[in-house]
């Protein structure tokens, strides 16, 4: 029997078209989750699952798969092998983030749909909605983990009007998106190709990265509040600046991280001034911050340090202080069979692998507690993502989509 292989040109059209959904021209695509152009992408999404005859699904969060049932799918419970990521992006974000795991995970169920391979489960190629955080964040996916409460609705980090009016753009509901968990028993496991968005592959020249492990992130917004003052008129020293004590924590919070936590990462990726005026002392600041660690240990310990210091810079500067928590993804393992099965799949296809730390977030770690859940990144040139810089080569995302393919089989139990 000939080995399966996925058809390139066929992913590679699908992949340009995807990418032409709020492209900007550069090469960058600006498709936040529910925007018009995110459901335009998945109108274009559920057109591709139907043409070939796939069964199209969409759950209470807005979560769109292509179903294809196993020849067992009567038996009580058939359990179901998910592949899949995310086509929504960040803002002026890359092209391949998430769409390339989305257009792969279409692609291997076209190849085993075509060519009759009956597995001994169901197989799905899902795209989950919101990974990004535009508006929550792996809000798809941690609606189907059953992590999603309704108080994660009520103070979403990209705010509580936008995710409003994304639900009603997509006819989605609150409780619709509390709806969907998925029981462990009949999930097999769930398997994601990705690009690295960082440069360690390219570097190590490596094909194929096996993700061990996903980093754990919390946000916060720190809301900075001090006076409106005339700023010609007012004393340095009878300033209460706003500015100084958001700028003074964001410098803080770099030199915190490099000093005592060399594993993590902290951003400080948005400023908002109030009044906002050339001649106005600030009134106040509003700080987006983002901080990421591999271990729960470290997470906890650099959330501490973090706003331990926010405290303290707002204090210098005789400024109030509001900390809003905007939520928690921990620190995720990836499974062992999962990564067995990848690296069986790179070993038959003759391609060089190495493990993996994922310094981002990834939906994978909204499912690991109910089922084996594993991640391969292809290699991203110079490192680039989340700009319209991103690129990975397409002999490459063929690899990425093989060894899906390969390791789909492998779990679904299917010939290898
Ligand atoms: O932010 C992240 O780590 C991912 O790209 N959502
Ligand atoms: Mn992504
Ligand atoms: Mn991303």
């Amino acid at each position: 029997m000939t080995k399966l292989s996925i058809n390139s040109e066929r992913m590679r059209a699908d992949f340009d078209a995807l990418a032409q959904f709020g492209s900007t021209g550069d090469g960058g695509v600006q498709r936040p989750s529910l925007s018009e152009t995110h459901l335009a992408a998945r109108r274009w999404l559920r057109e591709q699952i139907e043409k070939v005859g796939m069964e199209f699904r969409i759950d209470g969060a807005g979560n769109h798969s292509a179903f294809l049932k196993s020849p067992n799918y009567q038996l009580p419970i058939t359990k179901t092998l998910l592949v899949g990521s995310h086509t929504d992006s960040v803002p002026y974000g890359g092209r391949f983030d998430g769409a390339l795991g989305v257009v792969a995970a279409l692609e291997v169920l076209r190849v085993l749909k075509e060519n009759n391979i009956e597995l001994s489960m169901n197989l799905e190629a899902m795209d989950f909605t919101d990974e990004e955080g535009t508006l929550v964040g792996l809000l798809g996916s941690s609606a189907v983990g059953g992590h999603l409460r309704a108080e994660h609705l009520q103070k979403p980090r990209g705010g509580r009007d936008a995710f409003e009016a994304g639900l009603a753009r997509a006819g989605l509901t609150e409780q619709g998106m509390l709806s969907v968990e998925r029981p462990a028993r009949s999930l097999a496991g769930y398997l994601e190709l990705h690009i690295e968005q960082g440069n360690r592959l390219i570097n190590a020249q490596k094909n194929i990265g096996i993700v061990t492990a996903i980093v754990g992130i919390m946000a916060y917004r720190l809301k900075f509040i001090g006076r409106a003052d005339h700023a010609g008129t007012t004393s340095m020293q009878d300033r209460r600046d706003a500015g100084q004590g958001a700028s003074a924590f964001t410098l803080a919070a770099r030199e915190i991280v490099l000093k005592d936590f060399p594993r993590c990462v902290a951003n400080v990726g948005k400023m908002e001034f109030a009044p906002g005026g050339f001649n106005i002392v600030p009134a106040s600041v509003v700080v987006s911050l983002e901080f990421r660690a591999p271990s729960d240990d470290e997470i906890v310990q650099l959330d501490h340090a973090l706003i331990e210091r926010a405290k303290l810079e707002a204090e210098r500067f005789n400024l109030g202080l509001e900390i809003e928590f905007l939520g928690k993804h921990s620190p995720t393992p990836m499974s062992q069979v999962a990564q067995k099965a990848f690296a069986d799949a790179c070993d038959e296809l003759g391609l060089s692998h190495m493990p993996l730390v994922s310094g981002a977030g990834h939906d994978a770690q909204s499912l690991a507690h109910l089922c084996p859940v594993g991640m391969i990144f292809v290699p991203s040139v110079n490192g680039a993502s989340h700009s319209p810089r991103e690129f990975t080569e397409w002999c490459d995302c063929v690899n990425g989509a093989n060894v899906l393919l390969q390791a789909a089989l492998r779990m679904a139990g299917g010939a290898a």
